[in-house]
C-alpha cells in the first residue's frame, strides 16, 4: 500500500462523526420551511435515517438527540431511547438541552433576572444530565440562546453570575467521564448581547466553572473572516476543546452543507487538529446543519462524504516537512506543504477505504440505488403535511 493510503485508512477509522436527529426532520428558515415528504416525524425514522448513512458511510456511531423534541417525556423516554439503539446499531450521542422555546425564556432561562426561571432552567439542565447518564452518554452540550436586544436592558453582569451559578450546579451533577460542552454565538436570537457570545466567554465560563467544561466550537457561530484554526489551536491547548458542531455559511449561522462555501477553511481546522498530539482525545466531530431546500437524506450522506475528504486530505499534510519549513521561515514551500495536501485528490483513496471495509465506493449513487429515500417518502408523506413542532 502507498504511504498516502495508510495515512488516509489510519485517520478515517478514526473519524466518527456524529449527526443532528434535527437534521432529518423538517426544519428550515425562521421565514418559514419547506415541507418534504420523506422527513423524520418521529425519534425511530431519525434513528433510522442515521443508520441508513452508517450503512453507506461507516463513520456515524451515534446520533444527536433535543431535548424535549426527541423525549418528550424526559426520563421516561430511556428506555424507548435504549430500545432504539438497540434496533439500529446507533448510540445516543451528545444531549442537547433546549432552553430557547419556552415562552418563559423571554427575557432569557440560566440568566433571566427571575429566579424562578432561573430555576426551571436549571431543572431542565439537571434532567438532561440524568438522560445523558442513564443512556451512558458522555457530553451535554449546551447552546445559550440568552441575551439582550437593546443596550441598558438587562446587567450584563449580573447575568454572567446567574449563569456561573447555574452551570456550577450542572457541573457537578456530572458523572466523573461526562462532560459540559459550551457553545457560543455572537447573535441571534438576541442582537445586542448574547450571554455567551465567543469562544472567550465561552473558555473562561468553562475555566470558572470546573474541569468537565469544555468549549463547542459551531463552525457557522462566528463574525464573517473570523480565524477559526486559530481559535481550535488555543483551545488544544488550552485542553478545553469540547468539540464542534460543523456546518458551512456565507453570511452568519447558514447551516450550509460542510465544506460547500469554504472547503479550505475546514482543511485548516482539521490539520490544526492532526498537529496537536491528542487532537482526536476528546474531540467530538458533530454536525449541525438543518437543510430546507436539499433532500435531508442526500445532504447528509453528501455531508459525511465531504468531512472524510477533507479530513483525508488533511492526514496527508507532512507535518515533519512543515515544522522544518516553517522553522526556517521558507514561506512558499511551508504555504505549498499545506496546500499541496489540500490540493490532492483523495477520491481514489477515500475509495479504497471504503472498499476495505465493505461500505459502498460512492455512498450517494448507493444511497440512490437503494431507493430508502421513495420508501420513506411513501411511508411518511401523509405524516408531513404539516409540521411536528415549531422548530424541529
Ligand atoms: C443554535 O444556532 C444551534 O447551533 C444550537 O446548537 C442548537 O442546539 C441548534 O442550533 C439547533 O437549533
Ligand atoms: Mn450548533
Amino acid at each position: 500500500m502507498p504511504p498516502s493510503q495508510d495515512r488516509i485508512t489510519e485517520a478515517l477509522n478514526l473519524l466518527q462523526i456524529e449527526l443532528p436527529s434535527w437534521g432529518f426532520a423538517n426544519t428550515g428558515t425562521r421565514f418559514g420551511k419547506f415541507l418534504q415528504p420523506e422527513a423524520a416525524t418521529t425519534i425511530e425514522e431519525k434513528f433510522a435515517d442515521a443508520a441508513q448513512v452508517q450503512v453507506l458511510t461507516g463513520s456515524i456511531p451515534t446520533l444527536a438527540l433535543h431535548i424535549p423534541w426527541d423525549m418528550p417525556q424526559g426520563l421516561q423516554d430511556v428506555p424507548g431511547i435504549c430500545r432504539l439503539e438497540e434496533q439500529y446499531g446507533i448510540r445516543a450521542g451528545s444531549i442537547n438541552p433546549n432552553l430557547f422555546e419556552d415562552q418563559e425564556y423571554k427575557f432569557g432561562s440560566i440568566c433571566n433576572s427571575d429566579p424562578a426561571i432561573r430555576e426551571r432552567a436549571l431543572n431542565h439542565l439537571l434532567e438532561c444530565v440524568a438522560i445523558a447518564r442513564n443512556l451512558r452518554s458522555r457530553d451535554l452540550s449546551l447552546w445559550l440562546p440568552d441575551g439582550s436586544n437593546y443596550p441598558g436592558t438587562q446587567s450584563i453582569r449580573r447575568r454572567i453570575e446567574w449563569m456561573e451559578e447555574a452551570l456550577r450546579i450542572v457541573h457537578d451533577a456530572l458523572g466523573d467521564d461526562q462532560r459540559l460542552l459550551l457553545e457560543y454565538k455572537p447573535f441571534e436570537p438576541a442582537f445586542y448581547h448574547t450571554d455567551l457570545a465567543d469562544w472567550g466567554m465561552s473558555l473562561l465560563t468553562a475555566k470558572r466553572v470546573g474541569l468537565k467544561v469544555c468549549v463547542l466550537v459551531d463552525t457557522g457561530h462566528h463574525y464573517s473572516g473570523q480565524n477559526i484554526e486559530q481559535i481550535v489551536a488555543w483551545l488544544l491547548r488550552e485542553q478545553r476543546l469540547g468539540g464542534f458542531h460543523f456546518n458551512d455559511r456565507r453570511y452568519a449561522d447558514d447551516d450550509l452543507t460542510l465544506g460547500s462555501i469554504d472547503p479550505y477553511q475546514i482543511f485548516r481546522i482539521f490539520h490544526e487538529i492532526l498537529s496537536d498530539p491528542h487532537g482526536m482525545k476528546g474531540t467530538a466531530f458533530m454536525i449541525d446543519q438543518s437543510h430546507n431546500l436539499k433532500g435531508k437524506m442526500e445532504a447528509m450522506v453528501q455531508t459525511v462524504v465531504t468531512a472524510q475528504e477533507i479530513f483525508a486530505k488533511a492526514a496527508l499534510v507532512d507535518r515533519e516537512q512543515l515544522t522544518e519549513l516553517q522553522d526556517a521561515c521558507r514561506l512558499v514551500e511551508a504555504e505549498e506543504c499545506l496546500r499541496q495536501a489540500f490540493w490532492h485528490d483523495v477520491r481514489p483513496l477515500v475509495r479504497a477505504w471504503r472498499k476495505s471495509r465493505g461500505l459502498p465506493e460512492d455512498p450517494l449513487a448507493a444511497l440512490r440505488e437503494s431507493g430508502y429515500v421513495e420508501r420513506i417518502r411513501e411511508e411518511r408523506k401523509l405524516r408531513n403535511q404539516t409540521p411536528v413542532s415549531s422548530y424541529a
